[in-house]
């Protein structure tokens, strides 16, 4: 069986490397041919647990190739970027793109699945529409279905293989059609449904988590105008059987949950409101934090601060969206103290990687992201800060021997 994975980032990646480790004959397909030509040398663009074995074993066994030009192939997944628009719907221009690229390809009894996530109705409204002016008619000659991606960034292998995936078609013959795929692969449940339901589940998920983390950050604020213990009242809270706070921080970033809920709100503005609250919400995360920052350089006299962690959470290298980054910028370009930004999991020019050389001679540890290794912070800030001074907004650091340190348990004594 041949596949045709269209888009080869974070998802179309390891969903290629995955089908291909299953014995199909699968070409991945770029935009980008440095990318292209990496892969074929089996070099990987991007960090993520288990995939340069994959890799390897996929190139070496002949089942996978990478390329810039699609050809005929039995099955299309689609897993391109939908970023969110300034009037925040989902832009499918790369979508439509990658449907174009089709045009002359696709014959009948082929399968199309989308996974890039995508606003309300996309599949009906967009994709079915652009495919039947091709000349077919979906459900009889050509199959479509969106089967959105749910991986979680780090566990992506393990999350491909073992998650539950919802099957949307735009007919049941086209759900049938994309299970005889993803059943190859995937020991999870595969649920059935239509493609307009399985594009609304996607979106409900990252915005569930979205607002809760949301309600999370607002706690945070009151509690440091009441003088209360955050951390410990969602600790305690959390003991209910029924209540599940999430864990507050500087923002939410990544091109999910700070992404994903915009398209709902985009689709019906009027009805959206805990949604688009919720958004305001954390995107008000990195100006708290600032302000609090300013407040302790003001108090302690300080000079230099290091940011630790710009990637959007803790333990892999995706900068995208990153609330750490937002915060690093702003007080690089608009206050007076030196600022330093180290990331051991981010390679770029004016990124130091080594946490004790990033620290030296520093005022305050501002922690914006929970990398395992800031865990231990108190063996690399003792005898190298300025002033052994930690704010730890992602509440990582164990260590804390010798540290005046801050979380989101008692800033209201900053
Ligand atoms: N975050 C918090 N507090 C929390 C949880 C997360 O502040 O309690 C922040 C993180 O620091 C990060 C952001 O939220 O900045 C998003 O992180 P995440 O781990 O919640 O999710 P993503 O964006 O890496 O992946 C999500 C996942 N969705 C859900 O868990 C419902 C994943 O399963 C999806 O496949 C992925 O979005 C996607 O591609 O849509």
């Amino acid at each position: 069986m041949k596949l045709t994975v269209i888009g080869l980032g974070y998802i179309g990646l390891p969903t290629a490397l995955l089908f291909a480790s299953k014995g199909l004959d699968v070409t991945g397909i770029d935009v980008n041919e440095a990318v292209v030509k990496k892969l074929n040398n089996k070099e990987l663009h991007i960090e993520e647990n288990g995939i340069q074995d994959l890799l390897e074993e996929t190139i070496d066994n002949k089942n996978f190739k990478a390329s810039t030009e699609v050809k005929h192939s039995d099955y299309y997944i689609i897993a391109v970027p939908t970023p969110h628009l300034k009037d925040n719907s989902c832009d499918v221009s790369y979508l439509k793109a990658a449907i174009l690229k089709l045009k002359d390809v696709i014959k009948k009894d082929d399968t199309i699945i989308v996974e890039s996530t995508i606003g309300p109705r996309t599949m009906q409204d967009i994709v079915q529409p652009m495919i039947e002016s091709f000349g077919f008619t979906v459900g009889k000659d050509i199959y479509l279905a969106h089967c959105p991606e749910r991986v979680l960034p780090g566990k992506i292998i393990h999350e491909m293989i073992h998650n539950n995936r919802i099957v949307g078609g735009i007919t049941e013959a086209c759900t049938k059609k994309t299970i005889n795929l993803y059943e190859l692969l995937v020991q999870g449940k595969l649920l059935e449904t239509k493609a307009s339901t399985a594009e609304m589940s996607k979106l409900m998920e990252n915005t569930y988590r979205d607002v809760n983390i949301a309600l999370a950050n607002e706690l945070v604020k009151i509690s440091d105008t009441l003088n209360i213990n955050a951390l410990d009242v969602i600790k305690l809270a959390n003991e209910h059987p029924r209540v599940n706070i999430h864990t507050p921080g500087p923002g939410v970033g990544g091109h999910c949950l700070a992404v994903d809920p915009y398209f709902i709100v985009a689709s019906d503005e009027k009805n959206a409101q805990i949604i688009s609250k919720a958004r305001a919400i954390n995107n008000s995360m990195p100006d708290f934090v600032i302000g609090k920052v300013n407040k302790i350089m003001e108090t302690i006299k300080g000079k230099k601060i290091t940011v630790l962690g710009l990637t959007y959470k803790g333990n892999i290298d995706d900068i995208r969206e990153s609330p750490a980054l937002d915060i690093y910028h702003e007080l690089k370009l608009k206050s007076d103290f030196e600022v330093v930004a180290q990331d051991s999991h981010v390679q770029l020019d004016w990124v130091e990687n080594d946490i004790a050389k990033a620290l030296e001679n520093s005022d305050l540890a501002l922690v914006l992201t929970d990398h395992n290794e800031y865990r231990e912070l108190a063996n690399y800030v003792n005898g190298t800060m300025k002033q052994n001074i930690v704010f730890d907004t992602k509440n990582v650091v164990k260590n804390t021997k010798g540290l005046k340190y801050y979380n989101f348990n008692n800033i209201y004594n900053i």
